[in-house]
C-alpha cells in the first residue's frame, strides 16, 4: 500500500477555477416529471432516494409535466411571474443605489427568485418564516410595501427598524418574516423552537426555516434537525443550495453526504431535492411539505438546487474565484425566463406583454424608490432619532441604558 503510515489531509476542490471552462457535468439533472409524488403521510424510509434526485415540473419545451404539475392556475402563475420580475427589478435598482452611495450594502437574489416567491404562496397567514438575507421574495410575494424595504435599506427616518439592522435585514411580524439574524444558522433552531411552541400551544401555525448551503456546516443546523425530528415539529426545513458560500464552493459544507438533502436522512426526516429555478416545482414541493407540517406529520427537509448568478453581496467580486461565464452554463436555466416561456407556450402570455410588464414594473419600483428617498438615504435627508437606539429591546429600560441615553442627551 502506497503511503502506509503517512496521513494526508483532504480539502475538496471546485471543478474549475477562474479562467477555466465552466463544467456542471457532475450535476445530474433528471427529466422533468420523472420523480414521483408520494402521499403526504408516506413512510420516510420508502422515499430515501428522493434526497438524491431533483423534482422538476417545467421541461425544456416550457411544458408543465408529471405528478407535481397542475396545482396553479394561469392567473396565479402570472402573479408569480410578476413577483419574480419585481424582485429582480428591485434588486437592480438597489444594487445601483449602493453604487451611488445611497446605502452601504445590498444583497441580490439574481437567479434565485423562484425559491422565495413560490414558497410564500404555499403558506397561510400567521405562518412564520425564519429567513436569511436572500429571501426578500417572501415579502414581495406577500405584498409587503417595497417602500418600507427601501426605507430599511436606506436607514432613513421612515426605516421601520430605525437604522438598527444591516441593510436588507428586514423584519415584519404581520408578513410572517422573522427578523433576520446576521449570525448564520441561528435562525434554524429558532424556527424549530417556534414550531415546537406552536404545537405545544395547540396552535395551527407552522414555521419555515431557511439556510444556505454553506451555513449548514454550522452546529445550529444539526441541533435544529435533532429537535425537529425528535419532537416532530411542524416546520419546513429549507436549504437553498446556490452552489456558493461567498467564495467557498458547496462541496466544502456538503462533505461526503452526496447532497444537502441527504443530511436529513440520518434523522428520519423526509428529504426532497427540487429544481430551485422552476417556480411550479418549488411551489408544489413547498405545498407538500407545508401540508405535512400542518397535519402533524412532522418536519420535511427541502434542498433547492439553484445558482447564485450575482455576487454574494455588494462587497464581493466573484471573478476572483469562479469562471465569469459559469452562470451561463448552469444547466437549470433562469427562473423568470422559464416561467415566462411556460406561460407563452400555454397562450397566457406573450413577448410583447412581457416587455410591457417589464416597463410597468420598472416604473413602479422607481416610484417607490423616489418615495423612499424623500425620507432620506444613508448620507442625506432624514435619519432615525438617536433616541430610537435605546428603545424596543427591553419592555422597561434598565438603569444603565437610561444613564447612557441621558449622557447622549437624547
Ligand atoms: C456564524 C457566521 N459565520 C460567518 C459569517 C459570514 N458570512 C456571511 S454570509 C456567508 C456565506 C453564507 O453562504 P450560504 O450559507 O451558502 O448562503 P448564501 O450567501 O449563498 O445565500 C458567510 C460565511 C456569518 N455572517 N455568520
Ligand atoms: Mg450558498
Amino acid at each position: 500500500m502506497a503511503d502506509a503510515g503517512m496521513l494526508r489531509f483532504h480539502v475538496p476542490e471546485p471543478e474549475v477555477r477562474p479562467g477555466g471552462t465552466p463544467d456542471f457535468s457532475n450535476v445530474t439533472i433528471p427529466k422533468a416529471g420523472s420523480v414521483p409524488r408520494p402521499e403526504i403521510d408516506v413512510d420516510p424510509r420508502t422515499i430515501r432516494d428522493m434526497a438524491f434526485s431533483i423534482i422538476r415540473v417545467l421541461n425544456r419545451a416550457g411544458e408543465a409535466v408529471g405528478p407535481w404539475a397542475g396545482l396553479l392556475s394561469d392567473e396565479e402563475l402570472l402573479q408569480g411571474l410578476r413577483h419574480m420580475m419585481t424582485l429582480r427589478t428591485f434588486d437592480a435598482r438597489m444594487q445601483m443605489a449602493q453604487r451611488q452611495g445611497k446605502t452601504s450594502f445590498y444583497m441580490q437574489h439574481l437567479g434565485e427568485e423562484a425559491v422565495s416567491c413560490a414558497f410564500r404562496k404555499a403558506l397561510q397567514p400567521g405562518d412564520m418564516n425564519f429567513p436569511t438575507y436572500r429571501q426578500a421574495g417572501l415579502l414581495i410575494a406577500d405584498g409587503y410595501p417595497m417602500v418600507s424595504m427601501m426605507n430599511q435599506i436606506y436607514s432613513n427616518e421612515a426605516d421601520p427598524l430605525k437604522g438598527r439592522q444591516l441593510p436588507v435585514m428586514y423584519s415584519s411580524k404581520e408578513h410572517g418574516f422573522f427578523s433576520i439574524s446576521g449570525n448564520l444558522a441561528t435562525q434554524y433552531i429558532q424556527a424549530v423552537g417556534w414550531a415546537m411552541a406552536s404545537a405545544i400551544s395547540n396552535d395551527s401555525r407552522i414555521a419555515a426555516a431557511w439556510i444556505g448551503d454553506g451555513s449548514t456546516a454550522e452546529s445550529d443546523f444539526h441541533a435544529a434537525l435533532v429537535f425537529a425530528s425528535t419532537y416532530k415539529a411542524p416546520v419546513v426545513l429549507n436549504v437553498v443550495n446556490n452552489q456558493w458560500a461567498i467564495s467557498t464552493f458547496q462541496g466544502i459544507a456538503r462533505g461526503g453526504s452526496g447532497t444537502f438533502a441527504a443530511r436529513g436522512l440520518g434523522f428520519g426526516i423526509p428529504s426532497l431535492r427540487v429544481d430551485g429555478n422552476d417556480y411550479l416545482a418549488v411551489h408544489a414541493v413547498a405545498k407538500w411539505a407545508v401540508e405535512r407540517a400542518r397535519r402533524n406529520l412532522g418536519p420535511t427537509l427541502v434542498e433547492y438546487v439553484t445558482y447564485r448568478v450575482g455576487a454574494h453581496s455588494t462587497s464581493d467580486d466573484p471573478s476572483a474565484y469562479r469562471p465569469k461565464a459559469e452562470s451561463d452554463a448552469w444547466p437549470l436555466g433562469d427562473p423568470v425566463i422559464r416561467l415566462k416561456n411556460h406561460l407563452i407556450q400555454k397562450g397566457a402570455w406573450s413577448e410583447d406583454r412581457h416587455t410591457q410588464a417589464e416597463a410597468e414594473i420598472l416604473e413602479t419600483v422607481i416610484a417607490a424608490q423616489k418615495e423612499a428617498e424623500s425620507h432620506g438615504t444613508l448620507h442625506a435627508g432624514g435619519k432615525p432619532s438617536t433616541r430610537d437606539m435605546f428603545e424596543g429591546v427591553y419592555a422597561e429600560m434598565p438603569p444603565h441604558l437610561r444613564r447612557q441615553r441621558q449622557q447622549a442627551g437624547v
